[in-house]
């Protein structure tokens, strides 16, 4: 049974607007992310996909997120999320790229249908497709071309509201996993909170947290989610005392502005309000709360910040910690998974002090997720605080069916068995890697000064340079060299030779109409003149700043 006439009318609702200069939309980093006025028709396109792959992964429930995450408020972006909660399959964002490129709505039937035979797609059995979206107003519309794409291909659709990206993953893998030996926890919202805060109280088990942590919501969807999440917390169990700021969701304007993960990691300061107050163990998440950054400012020193490098080896020294105690060390493998943009320093403290292999993927959790499964842990992060930790089903069933020869041995079980419950295992979530920290800082008795001492950050600027056309550059060697255009790459390695232990790569980021440029090197003002100089190097061969 096609959907020919049902798309093509429903389609003539949610017209696709062309780009300029004949520009083509891409399926990028996370997803298509871009004004939100040119996203109606995409979002449309999108659920035929979405419900395309349900039905080519025998009807189970795919997910759709509409979120820009860190990007300003106009903008909004569409991603898909497969059955586990993984983002979707690489392969499959060129039928993406396709059906929203097709022209007409002619040419979308006929693309729809092509896929549909090309890849033996069987139309006729059930679909089903879930979905969420960030506190951004363009969602509405959004949903609405997706919904209005889900019964036009009769696929069966749960809207979800408003929820974190990392709620929507984990709703995914909850539904397609209901009923089932691996079954991933209640398929609601309320299910998800139950889940954390059960683990967070285990894992929390004769520990306790030292004073305030206030967290800023960059005025996003996490705001009221993490105020609802810390009402499932028992206060006689765990006594968390959370400050929830900048979690004004009313005015969507104020949206990731001058507040949230993005902001602190790429400004490099604490946000301005509510004015910091010295020596508070304060983090950020962003727009949709899949990103955390950890800070303080100090009294005496100023603003420090401990971002995802940070937090990566955090988890990885006490998971590692754990596994030795739990005597699982020559069992399971752990390994960490960084990219690009990774702090030369914490390369060094997790391969020279943790001892443990490090892994460089391009830019993108999508990429580190995939290397990380390849471990029975996997701790991934990239820099800007967007990871997770991974735990095979072989480390799961060790740490269940592993008989304790002491009470030490069978602390270290319990740990590990509920940090692999309170970390979320199918995307970057912030709230379960802010509990990730807090429940490491109690173990080991930490302050974030504490944390800060494990080594020392080599000074680091990242800039954003504005180009005339990004696309002209492409790279090589898991982002760290451009093979596109021709000479750029000579330039940048002629500015690092002039500088001690520095290193400077730039590429086109895949969530902003931007390249990005990161430098390293000795000292601060090294650092900050070699981004400048690199940043300039790329604004020429970019076509001119704009
Ligand atoms: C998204 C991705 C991240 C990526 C970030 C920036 O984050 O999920 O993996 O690091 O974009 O990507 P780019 O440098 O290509 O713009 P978020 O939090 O915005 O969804």
């Amino acid at each position: 049974m096609a959907h020919d006439e049902q798309i093509l009318a429903a389609s003539q609702k949610h017209p696709i607007k062309p780009l300029d200069k004949g520009q083509l939309y891409k399926y990028g980093t996370a997803g298509f992310r871009m004004n939100a006025d040119l996203l109606e028709g995409v979002t449309f396109r999108v659920g035929l996909l979405a419900s395309l792959r349900s039905r080519k992964l025998g009807g189970q429930a795919i997910g759709v997120m509409v979120t820009a995450s860190h990007n300003p408020a106009v903008d909004n972006g569409v991603k898909v999320v497969d059955p586990m909660g993984e983002m979707l399959e690489q392969d499959w964002e060129k039928f993406a790229t396709a059906l929203v490129n097709a022209p007409s709505d002619d040419d979308l039937v006929k693309t729809y249908n092509k896929l549909a035979t090309d890849l033996k797609i069987n139309l006729n059995i059930p679909a089903k497709v879930i979905y969420g979206r960030d506190t951004r107003p363009s969602g509405h519309t959004l949903v609405t071309a997706l919904a209005a794409a889900l019964d036009a291909t009769k696929t069966e659709h749960v809207d979800y509201k408003l929820l974190t990206t990392p709620q929507l993953h984990y709703l995914v893998r909850a539904t397609n996993s209901e009923g089932t030996p691996m079954s991933y926890g209640k398929v609601s919202e309320a299910g998800y909170y139950e889940k954390l805060a059960t683990a967070f109280v285990r894992a929390m088990k004769g520990k306790k947290i030292e004073g305030q942590l206030v967290v800023d919501c960059a005025n996003g969807v996490g705001g009221p989610k993490l105020t609802e999440f810390l009402k499932y917390i028992p206060k006689d169990k765990v006594n968390f005392d959370v400050k929830v700021v900048n979690d004004d969701v009313l005015r969507p304007e104020v949206l990731n502005l001058d507040c949230g993960a993005d902001f602190v990691k790429t400004k490099q300061r604490a946000p301005p309000s509510p004015k910091p107050r010295p020596g508070v163990r304060s983090c950020s998440l962003d727009g949709d709360a899949d990103r955390l950054m950890y800070y303080w400012v100090d009294p005496e020193t100023g603003f420090f910040m401990l971002d995802g490098d940070r937090i990566s080896s955090l988890a990885a020294s006490f998971i590692g910690e754990l596994v030795e105690a739990a005597n699982l060390k020559d069992s399971l493998r752990i390994g960490v998974v960084q990219t690009a943009y990774a702090n030369g320093a914490s390369t060094n403290y997790i391969t020279q002090h943790l001892r443990l292999p490090v892994v460089c993927t391009p830019t993108g959790v999508k990429h580190l997720h995939h290397v990380a499964q390849g471990y029975d842990i996997g701790v991934y992060f990239e820099a800007n605080g967007h990871g997770t930790v991974l735990f095979s089903n072989d480390a799961l069933s060790t740490f269940k069916n592993t008989s304790p020869q002491s009470p030490a041995q069978k602390d270290a079980l319990d740990t590990l068995s509920a940090m692999a419950d309170l970390i979320n295992q199918t995307v970057g979530d912030a709230i379960s890697d802010m509990l990730m920290v807090e429940v490491i800082l109690a173990h080991k008795g930490w302050s974030l000064r504490d944390w800060a001492m494990t080594y020392t950050d080599l000074p680091n600027r990242l800039v954003r340079v504005e180009v005339g056309n990004k696309d002209l550059f492409a790279t090589t060697d898991a982002e760290r060299r451009l093979s596109s255009p021709e000479g750029a790459q000579e330039e940048i390695d002629y500015e690092v030779k002039k500088y001690k232990d520095a290193r400077s790569f730039a590429r086109a980021s895949g969530t902003e109409n931007a390249c990005r440029v990161y430098a390293e090197a000795a000292t601060r003002s090294e650092a900050n003149e070699l981004a400048e100089r690199v940043a300039r190097i790329i604004e020429r061969y970019g076509g001119g700043g704009l």
